[in-house]
C-alpha cells in the first residue's frame, strides 16, 4: 500500500535563486551595465510584495466588519487599485532610475518629484488589473513595461511613453493567485518567481517558460458574440466544432476558459497554451484592452516564450502608439492558435 507522505514539500528557498540574484547575474553579463535596471526591479519587487500583502487582507476586511471607509486604526481604507498605484509610485520614484511613468490610474504621465534624481528608464504599468474581481476572490495582477527614454531633459515627455512594444527593455506581471508569482522577460527568455511568504522573497520556480505551439483552450468573453464581426464569430464556432486531431487522436474541441482577469487568463495561456482574445467589437471598435500597459507587455512576454501576440491583423508590439491610454484588439498565445484566429479575423 502506498504511504501518503505529509512531509514538507521541497522548498523553493532551498534552491536559492532569488529574483534579485537572477537579475543581478544577467546584469553582470552585460558589459557597461550600470545596475540601474537591477535597482528598478528591486523596487518593483518590493511594491509587489506590499500589494500582495494588502490583497491577501482584502477579504478579511469584510469579515472583520470594516465599513470600507476606515480601518481598525481609524485610517482611511483606500480602494485597492488606488493603494496599488500609490505603492508602485512611492516605491520607484526615489530610485533615480526613471524619468517618467504612465499608469492606467493616471490620465497623464507621472513626473518624478523635483527632490529626486531622474534616470534613463520609463515605466508603464497597470497597478491592479482585474480589480473588479477582488470581491469574489479571483486572481488579479499587476502588469508593467520598461522602456529606455528617448528624449533629453530632466523629466522626459509623453513621447518617452509612446514607444512600440518592440522597444520594451523588459516586461512583466505579478499574479496574486493561489500563490503570488512574478513573471518577467528582458526579451531572451521568460522566467517566473514564486513568493515564499515565510521568507518574503521571490524564488525562481518557472525557468525559461515556453508556450506550447498549440493548446487546447480558448479564452474570450463569449457574452460579446452579438457584438463581434462575422469572422470572429466563425473563429469561435470553428474552435467549438469537433475535428480530427493532428496526431490522429479522437476528435476534439477546445475547452472554454475565461476568468475576466487578464493576468489570470494570460498566465494560464502562457503555461498551458491555447489562445486568449479580446477582439474588437461593435461596442469597442479598438478593442477593450490598453496597448501600453496591458497588451504590449503581455505581447512581449508571449513572443519571448515562443508564442504570438496579434491584433488579428498584425503584431501588437509593432503598433506605434499615439495615445497613453490607447486600446487594441488582442489575440495572445500559442503560435498556431493565434495564426488560426488571424486567418478568420482577416475574412472580416
Ligand atoms: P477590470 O479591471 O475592470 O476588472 O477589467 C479587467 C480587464 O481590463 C482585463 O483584466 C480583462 O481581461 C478584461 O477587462 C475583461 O473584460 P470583460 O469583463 O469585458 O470580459
Amino acid at each position: 500500500m502506498n504511504q501518503l507522505s505529509w512531509g514538507p514539500p521541497p522548498m523553493l528557498s532551498q534552491q536559492g535563486m532569488t529574483l534579485e540574484r537572477h537579475i543581478l547575474e544577467r546584469q553582470r553579463a552585460i558589459p557597461g551595465a550600470t545596475g540601474d535596471f537591477t535597482g528598478l526591479f528591486q523596487q518593483l519587487a518590493l511594491a509587489a510584495k506590499v500589494i500582495n500583502s494588502r490583497v491577501r487582507q482584502a477579504g478579511l476586511a469584510g469579515i472583520l466588519g470594516l465599513t470600507g471607509e476606515r480601518n481598525v486604526q481609524g485610517e482611511e481604507v483606500q480602494k485597492l487599485d488606488d493603494f496599488a498605484q500609490n505603492v508602485i509610485v512611492r516605491s520607484v520614484e526615489a530610485g533615480g532610475h526613471l524619468c517618467l511613468m504612465g499608469s492606467e490610474e493616471a490620465a497623464d504621465p507621472i513626473r518624478i518629484p523635483e527632490q529626486y534624481p531622474t534616470g534613463k528608464y520609463v515605466l508603464l504599468f497597470d497597478p491592479l488589473d482585474g480589480s473588479s474581481n477582488i470581491d469574489v476572490d479571483i486572481s488579479i495582477g499587476t502588469i508593467f513595461a520598461v522602456h529606455r527614454r528617448q528624449t533629453l531633459g530632466r523629466h522626459g515627455s509623453l513621447a518617452d511613453c509612446l514607444q512600440p512594444g518592440t522597444s520594451q527593455v523588459a516586461a512583466g506581471y505579478v499574479i496574486y493567485g493561489s500563490s503570488t508569482v512574478l513573471v518577467y522577460s528582458t526579451g531572451d527568455g521568460v522566467h517566473g518567481f514564486t513568493l515564499d511568504p515565510a521568507v518574503g522573497e521571490f524564488f525562481l520556480s518557472h525557468e525559461n517558460i515556453r508556450i506550447p505551439a498549440r493548446g487546447r483552450s480558448y479564452s474570450v468573453n463569449e457574452g460579446n458574440t452579438h457584438l463581434w464581426s462575422p469572422g470572429v464569430r466563425r473563429w469561435v464556432e470553428h474552435l467549438k466544432t469537433p475535428r480530427q486531431q493532428d496526431d490522429g487522436g479522437p476528435p476534439g474541441v477546445y475547452s472554454a476558459r475565461y476568468v475576466g482577469s487578464l493576468v489570470a487568463d494570460f498566465h494560464r495561456t502562457l503555461l498551458k497554451g491555447g489562445v486568449f482574445a479580446y477582439p474588437a467589437d461593435k461596442k469597442s471598435p479598438d478593442g477593450k484592452l490598453r496597448l501600453l500597459y496591458e497588451a504590449a507587455p503581455m505581447g512581449f512576454i508571449c513572443e519571448a516564450a515562443g508564442g504570438s501576440a496579434s491584433t488579428g491583423r498584425g503584431r501588437i508590439c509593432e503598433i506605434e502608439p499615439t495615445r497613453l491610454h490607447q486600446r487594441t484588439p488582442v489575440y495572445l498565445g500559442s503560435r498556431e492558435d493565434v495564426a488560426v484566429a488571424e486567418s478568420f479575423v482577416h475574412e472580416g
